[in-house]
């Protein structure tokens, strides 16, 4: 993985807004690629036939099936993304979600569908909204423009990563009034980096054409990553770098070190917060 370089104003603009966008993440044929191969796996949904008013039919959230395809299998440690992601979280990290996720126009007057406001790997279901810490970093890699607002993009609660309560909903409402929401306004090829505690949700697609994105999540070793993610291909694995076989869960055991990224990190000086058991005193 080369090394790409997290910017001073990109960190700022991470711990500030909880969100980061990279420009150009993906090279243009990158996306024919995964366009491609994601068609083919969302085949069943891409044929359905259209129904406007019934927008549960019109929205895939496929996760399984991912890695099994060469172009999604070469995101894993895609270094326009991964590189910086590694200088977020540091080395201990490994792939935690995969999905790819499309969305068909929807009717302007239905009731909003997937309006869920929500924060990723539900750690505050269990220890509450103050004090929830930064565990992941989901990449959500644009394979279609996103420029109008409302055409299928995941909408931003900006700063909402520190907040320590509940978002507080208006009765009869779908949006916190008191917050700004930040529809990214995106081209094909860009990524979207936003960090587990913030507050996002699904946008309705009011366009005309199928929203596509593909969302990878990356997070600490110690963190299970979800049911869906497969096993690799034999023949992808076998030709896979050590950094891409870390991020796969190449390493069974969390005691563990994370040696390849740890490697990387060290070659590249990227500071590792490096936090020892005891000190002497
Ligand atoms: O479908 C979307 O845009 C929302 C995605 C989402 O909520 C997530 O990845 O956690």
């Amino acid at each position: 993985m080369d090394f790409i370089r997290l910017e001073p104003e990109q960190k700022q603009a991470f711990d500030r807004d909880g969100f980061l966008i990279v420009p150009r993440a993906l090279e243009p044929q990158d996306v024919d690629r995964l366009i491609a191969e994601g068609d083919r796996l969302a085949e069943p949904f891409v044929k359905k036939p259209h129904l406007v008013d019934r927008p549960e039919y019109n929205h895939l959230d496929l996760r399984p099936g991912l890695l099994r395809l060469k172009a999604f299998f070469a995101l894993v440690a895609h270094s326009t993304t991964v590189s910086l992601v590694v200088q977020l979280l540091g080395p201990n990290i490994h792939l935690h979600s995969t999905a790819l996720i499309y969305k068909r126009p929807e009717n302007p007057d239905a009731e909003p569908f997937r309006r869920g406001w929500h924060r990723d790997i539900r750690i505050a279901r269990d220890l509450g909204h103050a004090g929830l810490p930064l565990v992941g970093v989901k990449v959500c890699y644009c394979l279609t423009d996103f420029l109008q607002p409302d055409c299928g993009m995941t909408l931003m609660a900006r700063g909402s990563h520190l907040k320590t309560e509940p978002l507080a909903i208006p009765r009869g409402e779908v949006d916190p009034p008191d917050i700004e929401i930040c529809d990214p306004k995106m081209n094909a090829g860009d990524a979207l980096l936003f960090e587990n505690r913030i507050f996002h949700t699904a946008a309705p697609n009011l366009s005309e054409r199928v929203s596509k994105v593909v969302i990878y999540g990356y997070a600490y070793r110690w963190m299970k990553p979800e049911v869906y993610i497969d096993v690799p291909d034999v023949e992808y694995w076998e030709k896979a770098d050590p950094i891409s076989r870390q991020l796969l869960g190449g390493y069974r055991d969390v005691d563990t070190p994370p040696w390849a990224l740890r490697e990387w990190a060290n070659r590249h000086n990227v500071s590792t917060n490096y936090v020892p058991w005891t000190v002497e005193v």
